[in-house]
């Protein structure tokens, strides 16, 4: 009896001291799953900023142009240029966007480039952040021409003062001959254009891919009844059709188009702070 109460003291003994190598090698192991590398090598993506203008444009006419940065992080000012074909088109204005309006802004055009600035007292993150609206005139024209645009020397900061990676990008906008309301191309805004807006909305009157751009003097994607009462309004002088057409096409980037460089740039940007991690 008593040598098996000691056998079994033996055997217990043996496999405490096997258990317990067994949990050092194992929290060895963790530990150096855990350990930090000695260092961390993460490419940082530039950030995107580009113009985003409508595809097309009727001479005369006045359009928008975006500027937009895709996948910015933790952005606090700007500054940049923004070229464009002079003869083709002329400076109306520029301002930030709605998502920027508390930042002080500044712009300024000299022939050809709109220099631009703005600096804010928070931060924006963003797949797609539209910065700044710049209005242009486009010139008359008897044939389609394209008119390019491009963003040039971006320089991008974070809330730290520190430069945030980024690439300038290009973009155009086709100007095609035309007069905004006309709908029979006669080159007079008259009743005769109403007429033909209405038929088209009740549909005894099939659009052109010229209808659509020349009537849709509201700007909404579609000939519609506000497109008639616009009209009706410069006809009687109470308003000026400015501008028709689509409005600027939103490049807004999808998920899955934005993720790879804001998951790249938000993990980089953790890896600084805190050496490893994912962010959370
Ligand atoms: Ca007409
Ligand atoms: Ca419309």
């Amino acid at each position: 009896m008593r040598r098996a109460a000691i056998i079994a003291i033996l055997v217990l003994m043996a496999f405490t001291a096997v258990a317990g190598s067994a949990y050092g090698a194992f929290a060895a192991l963790v530990r150096v799953t855990k350990a930090v590398p000695a260092s961390v090598t993460v490419q940082l993506l530039p950030v995107r900023v580009h113009p985003v203008a409508p595809p097309t444009a009727v001479g005369r006419s006045e359009i928008d142009v975006v500027v937009q940065a895709d996948g910015a992080r933790d952005l606090m000012g700007a500054q940049m240029a923004l070229t464009y074909d002079s003869a083709l088109m002329s400076f109306v204005s520029a301002q930030p966007t709605t998502r920027f309006d508390d930042c002080f802004a500044a712009s300024n055009d000299v022939v050809g480039v709109v220099s631009l600035a703005l600096v804010c007292s928070v931060s924006r993150s963003g797949a797609s952040l539209d910065l700044w609206t710049v209005a242009f005139r486009v010139a008359n024209v008897v044939t389609s021409t394209r008119a390019d645009l491009a963003v040039a020397d971006v320089l991008l900061s974070d809330s730290q003062v520190q430069t945030i990676v980024s690439v300038g990008d290009t973009s155009s906008v086709d100007i095609v001959p035309g007069v905004c309301g006309d709908m029979n191309g006669d080159e007079l805004v008259n009743v005769f254009d109403a007429i033909l807006d209405l038929q088209i909305i009740v549909g005894l009157v099939s659009p052109t891919s010229a209808h659509m751009l020349l009537g849709d003097v509201v700007r909404d994607g579609e000939i519609n009844v506000f497109d008639v009462i616009l009209t009706l309004q410069h006809i009687v002088g109470l308003t000026v059709i400015t501008s028709c057409g689509p409005p600027a096409a939103a490049i807004n980037l999808r998920d899955a188009q934005w993720e790879p460089p804001w998951i790249n740039n938000a993990t980089t940007f953790s890896v600084e702070q805190h050496e490893y991690g994912y962010p959370g």
